[in-house]
């Protein structure tokens, strides 16, 4: 396979300062005319190579002239050209509708729309795709009346008119240049809501969400979380939005979560689609963010973009960092940080540790599409906010204004992002530069000694190897450390900001009252792991006392994770969890959302990762032993935190939020008591529920129970949401994340029912996505649960490459299982890269599992 480099990166031997476009759409058949106006790109001889994909080319003209000496090498178009300056034209024709990749232009639900990140646009047309090559486009756009009405483009409006035959055309024109991956057009039958928002300098800009008509209603908090994002954007960054008009558009077929193509987002419609009946609490808390991101996208990403797929970072770990502020700052600073952990932890940690691990600017790869990882998005996130931590406030922000300034209309580097920050931030990041080259989580030992009013922490950090990089350089890992006094539970210390930057490294502390309990790595300052010898008294006394709540909910997860590693391995003792939680619930200044986090379990993969060797039964049985001793032992508490939330009104509220969020995490413990009203209880709050959040909550205890109930419960969910397809998918969901036994048998059926389809990214994640994240069901002693993911990853495969090859990490994770369970995975990897046709996706991900 052909391996891309970084070091082989060179300039575009041509440029093309201008693009016109003309397609003559129709489902079946549409035809697209390119103009490209191409300048030679320095001082050499090359003919002009356009990448193309599938299409068929039908003519080629040079200056107005057809011409007859182009050839096909490979997939690209070879045309040679004696001068500086040329206008090319190509036409060829694509297939819309038999493109089941979703990238290019295809049919989704009746509507046509474009996918061209990272590699999608040279399946429209011949044209350098690569996001270096920076293009004024104009758009123009045929369609049939009648089953199109609606023509939207880059940028903003020009003209539209109807032409004879039952057809009517529209142009677009998008000023700002822009990478081919930008582009988008959508062709369709969608209803639109309005809004209209003012920048600061007094720009008006119309903004609109165009969905199919029945689902307007559904939009308003799309709307609302755009306005929103538009104007933190303003206060925050300093960064206006630039054209007339921001458009949106849903569909429901779509491999990403959304994109952020100029002036023409277009979403995956489970992050628009939203009312209270149909989403969740945490469905409404996603669209808002991702909304954001891909609006903050216009100015981290468009107007300044990536160099080359190297730097795809540059773009999404910034992106992904400004949405995380935005979410905090509409709600509880503390909770957002938690989720963020939460979700590092459980996509990113185990990708860092396993054979997929890759650093946050990769050095090579064979399919991009594969390197949209939580390595990119969500360490890339974590490393600019390491920086930001150094460089305080102020700093930060100079840094982001010179980016923003020096770089625009330009393709940058991470390189050009971490110089920016050294020169806005006057700060010397040499060595955090290690942090975009090297793989691997950090490991951190971290032990406190204490001697009259003096203390010394002593700190060790090691990086562990990683595919292709077996030897590492210690990092800097910006700590931020507290002390709290023992016995009187006020800080003996300020917050410090430690740089720890070598591999081993002492601090001192001085006029200490009393013996110290340490805080460490407060807020998650470094993305790394921290081994550190406090003992589960010191644990539960800082889940008590920590004055960040961040360090509290770290606090209460490190006792139970050693509580639950211990439990599994033979020894339980539930003791000092059982009083932490119950201490949790009883501190009444604390706010409802912080509180059912901090009293939830670490998930069974989270703690699988802390073992040698995951036992998935054993970890299984060590954490529901734990939770039916916290069920029946805070039962009384439990009731309490539930009957809190009984009887409000739905209201998307911070507080209506964290009432709900803690009324189902105590029926979750409820049920694992035993309780014998536990099942009645679950399904009263499913039938009575006014909103998705209490439905889904109950819903999800009862799927994993085995009472009679479970069926009713899910045949009610069933036939009251089943034409609404994001409802259907949360309904596949449930049932693969199930604790139930036979989790491994309902899921093969339910790959059956003539409801699920691999042709819809959304519906073959429900099911072989959360299935594949179910640690027990998944890895059943037997192997049937490897088998049947190949079986759906191979069948995937032939439909949608890209999103097949993100079902399979779960196999590549065999190194850390029994030699049993090993063998199977590895047949399995081994099966699938022996399949004939295997994408070039799959094939990278499987191959590599296997090394
Ligand atoms: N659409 C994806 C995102 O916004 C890729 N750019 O992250
Ligand atoms: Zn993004």
């Amino acid at each position: 396979p052909l391996v891309i480099r970084r070091e082989d990166y060179t300039p575009p031997e041509w440029l093309v300062p201008e693009t016109k476009l003309a397609f003559d759409l129709d489902p079946s058949t549409t035809r697209v005319t390119a103009t490209l106006s191409v300048q030679r790109n320095g001082d050499h001889a090359a003919p002009l190579r356009l990448d193309g994909a599938g299409q068929k080319p039908l003519s080629v003209t040079v200056d107005g002239v057809a011409i007859n000496d182009w050839r096909i090498a490979g997939e690209q178009l070879v045309i040679p050209l004696a001068g500086a300056a040329h206008v090319v034209e190509t036409q060829v024709e694509i297939a819309p509708d038999r493109n089941t990749q979703l990238m290019g232009l295809y049919a989704s639900g009746g509507n046509l729309c474009t996918q061209c990140e990272a590699e999608g646009f040279r399946r429209i047309t011949y044209f350098p795709d690569r996001p270096d090559v920076l293009s004024v486009y104009s758009v123009r756009m045929t369609a049939d009346k009648k089953h199109f009405p609606v023509l939207l483009a880059n940028g903003d409006p020009v003209e539209q008119g109807d032409s004879d035959d039952g057809r009517h055309w529209a142009t677009w024109h998008d000023p700002f240049p822009k990478p081919s991956y930008l582009f988008a057009l959508v062709a369709g039958d969608l209803a639109v809501n309005r809004s209209s928002f003012t920048t600061m300098s007094g720009r008006e800009v119309s903004l609109g969400i165009w969905v199919r008509e029945a689902d307007l209603p559904k939009t308003d908090h799309a709307l609302k979380a755009l306005e929103l994002a538009m104007a933190w954007d303003e206060t925050t960054y300093g960064r206006e939005y630039d054209l007339d008009v921001f458009n949106i558009v849903a569909v429901d077929d779509f491999n990403f979560g959304a994109m952020e193509n100029k002036g023409l987002n277009i979403f995956n419609s489970r992050y628009i689609l939203a009312d209270p009946d149909t989403a969740t609490d945490y469905d409404y808390d996603a669209i808002a963010a991702v909304v954001a991101h891909e609006y903050f996208h216009n100015w981290s990403g468009n107007r300044i973009t990536c160099r080359d797929w190297f730097q795809l970072s540059l773009k999404e770990g910034f992106t992904v960092y400004r949405d995380q502020g935005f979410s905090a700052d509409q709600g509880s600073r503390a909770v957002k940080r938690i989720e963020d952990v939460r979700g590092l932890r459980a996509s990113q940690f185990p990708e860092d540790s396993g054979p997929l691990a890759h650093p946050v600017r990769p050095e090579s790869y064979q399919e991009i599409s594969n390197f949209y990882t939580a390595t990119i998005y969500n360490k890339g996130a974590e490393l600019i906010r390491m920086m930001a931590a150094i460089l305080g406030p102020q700093g930060f922000r100079a840094g982001t204004d010179l980016y923003f300034d020096r770089y625009d209309g330009t393709a940058a580097t991470c390189e050009d992002f971490v110089t920016s920050m050294e020169e806005g931030g006057k700060v010397d990041l040499t060595q955090f530069r290690l942090w975009y080259s090297q793989a691997g989580t950090p490991r951190v030992s971290a032990s406190l000694s204490h001697e009259g009013d003096r203390a010394t922490l002593r700190l060790a950090q090691q990086v562990p190897a990683t595919p292709g990089q077996p030897v590492k350089s210690p990092m800097v890992l910006p700590l931020r450390v507290k002390l709290f006094g023992a016995e009187s539970g006020a800080a003996l210390t300020d917050e410090r900001l430690v740089l720890f930057d070598d591999t081993l490294d002492t601090i001192e502390f001085e006029g200490l009252t009393e013996r110290p309990v340490l805080s460490i790595n407060r807020g998650f300052s470094a993305p790394v792991v921290v081994e550190s010898d406090r003992t589960a008294a010191d644990l539960a006394f800082l889940s008590a006392h920590d004055d960040d709540p961040f360090a509290r909910y770290e606090a209460m997860q490190q006792l139970m994770l050693d509580t639950l590693v211990a439990s599994a391995g033979g020894h339980a003792d539930h003791e000092a969890v059982i009083a932490a939680v119950a201490n949790t619930l009883a501190n009444t200044d604390l706010d409802l959302a912080f509180v059912a986090e901090a009293v939830l379990l670490p998930s069974e993969s989270f703690i699988g990762d802390q073992m040698a060797v995951v036992d998935p039964d054993a970890i299984f049985r060590a954490r529901e032993a734990l939770r039916r001793d916290l069920g029946t032992r805070l039962e009384a508490q439990w009731r309490q935190a539930y009957a809190g939330g009984e009887g409000q009104p739905y209201a998307y509220t911070p507080e209506g939020k964290g009432l709900r969020r803690l009324r189902t995490v105590a029926l979750g413990y409820i049920a694992a008591s035993g309780a014998t009203d536990a099942a009645d209880l679950a399904f009263a709050q499913f039938d009575l529920a006014d909103n998705m959040t209490d439905r889904m909550g109950a819903l999800t205890t009862l799927v994993s129970s085995e009472s009679e109930i479970c069926t009713t419960a899910l045949d009610i969910f069933y036939s009251q949401y089943c034409d609404n397809p994001l409802v259907l998918d949360k309904w596949f969901q449930a049932q693969a994340q199930s604790s139930r036994d036979d989790t491994g048998a309902i899921v093969a059926g339910l790959a059956e029912h003539a409801d699920f389809t691999l042709t819809n990214p959304n519906r073959a994640r429900s099911l072989i996505g959360a299935f594949g994240a179910n640690q027990r069901a998944f890895n059943t002693a037997d192997g049937s649960g490897y088998r049947f993911l190949a079986d759906q990853l191979i069948a995937l495969d032939r439909l949608n490459p890209q999103t097949a090859a993100k079902l399979l990490p779960p196999l590549g994770r065999w190194r850390r299982f029994d030699a049993a369970r090993a063998g199977l995975m590895r047949a399995e990897l081994e099966r699938i890269v022996r399949t004939p046709g295997l994408s070039k996706d799959v094939f990278e991900q499987a191959s590599k599992s296997l090394e």
